[in-house]
């Protein structure tokens, strides 16, 4: 990599003892070595208030295949809806340990509230992310479980109902358009993956200050194992794409809605769209939070390439199996 084109997240920082050695990434993920300054490419941003569908199709196709992210703004949601879902999150992060503890995982459940010093299963490291986190499922009203979703403050039941209403509109018309720019019938994409079964399980990533976000990260490097994840980050910038081997930040887009496509839509487009390899980098002053919602298919729904899809010159790529099978193996990092 060009050194000129390489920046330091954190140059101000001065020793590998401001934070304790177990947060700290193997040289070739540490962000202030890693990261590319400026981009030879543009991180597309769509509006989506285009109602000739058509039209929107072939933009979001092309970010889809090409990079398997980009950013929708004019989506519809008003701003108060999303500033509603922020500050309950925030006043929930901002609760005495204890408080959100009553909101703690349990064993073999992905629900629930994970502290930053619990250490990610992967590698033998055991390098652990700079990162706060709590997940409950949203929506079918069928998946949701009450039992993760903080009673403190009062306002968040309320206002995480009104965003994920909101918000299944917008994941709605994404689905049309992925899947017209697919050659497909409008619904297909979306029924491939569950239909009205599909499942949204949100997230709040709380990432506090970190002395020496050079060398640490937030969410390691990633893709994805949902259809879509529809995100919307404070006003911190923290998140990276890879593409072409590289990691590029993400401008922070003021009202802007992120997208990243996952493995079920690579999966289901047989290749032709891209899940995105992601990460998140942690800033020295201010604490960075994001609400991604990933959208799932249901455990035992089968996803594989779509048939029409595929054919004697284009045959499937991947396997068709049950959600489950592909994230128990997602998630222990075995073959699929
Ligand atoms: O915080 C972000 O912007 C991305 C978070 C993420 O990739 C994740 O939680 O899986």
């Amino acid at each position: 990599m060009e050194t000129a084109r390489v920046q330091s997240v954190a140059s101000t920082c001065t020793s590998k003892e401001d934070i304790p050695s177990d947060f700290i990434r193997p040289e070739n993920e540490q962000p202030g070595i890693t990261t590319v300054g400026s981009t030879d490419f543009e991180i597309p941003v769509i509006e989506i208030n285009d109602s000739d569908e058509e039209r929107l199709a072939k933009v979001i196709a092309k970010a889809s295949s090409e990079i398997g992210f980009f950013q929708v703004t004019n989506h519809g949601i008003p701003r108060d809806v999303i500033d509603n879902l922020q500050r309950a999150g925030k006043e929930f992060f901002e609760l005495p340990v204890q408080e959100k503890e009553e909101y703690s995982k349990l064993p073999g459940s992905l629900e629930g509230y994970g502290t930053a010093l619990q250490k990610e299963s992967e590698g033998k490291e055991n390098i652990k992310g700079w990162v706060d986190h709590l997940f409950h499922r949203v929506w079918p009203p069928h998946v949701i479980n009450h039992r993760f979703w903080p009673k403190n403050p009062q306002s968040y039941r309320e206002a995480t109902e009104e965003y994920t209403k909101q918000l299944r509109g917008v994941a709605d018309k994404l689905f049309r358009c992925m899947s017209i720019g697919l050659g497909l019938e409008a619904n297909e994409l979306k029924d491939g993956a569950g239909g009205e079964n599909l499942e949204y399980m949100m997230k709040i990533n709380y990432y506090p200050p970190c002395p020496r976000p050079d060398l640490a990260l937030g969410v390691p490097a990633h893709t994805d194992m949902s259809t879509l994840t529809l995100l919307v980050p404070n006003e911190v910038p923290g998140l990276q794409i890879c593409k072409d081997g590289s990691w590029y930040n993400v401008d922070y887009v003021p009202d802007a809605i992120v997208v990243h496509i996952g493995d079920q839509i690579e999966i289901m487009s047989n290749g032709k769209y891209k899940a995105v390899l992601h990460r998140t980098t942690v800033d020295k002053h201010r604490t960075r939070i994001s609400w991604p919602v990933f959208l799932e298919p249901p455990a035992d729904f089968t996803v594989g390439p779509i048939p029409k899809l595929i054919n004697d010159e284009n045959p499937a790529k991947y396997k068709s199996k049950k959600y489950r099978d592909y994230a128990y193996c997602k998630l222990n990092k075995l073959p699929q």
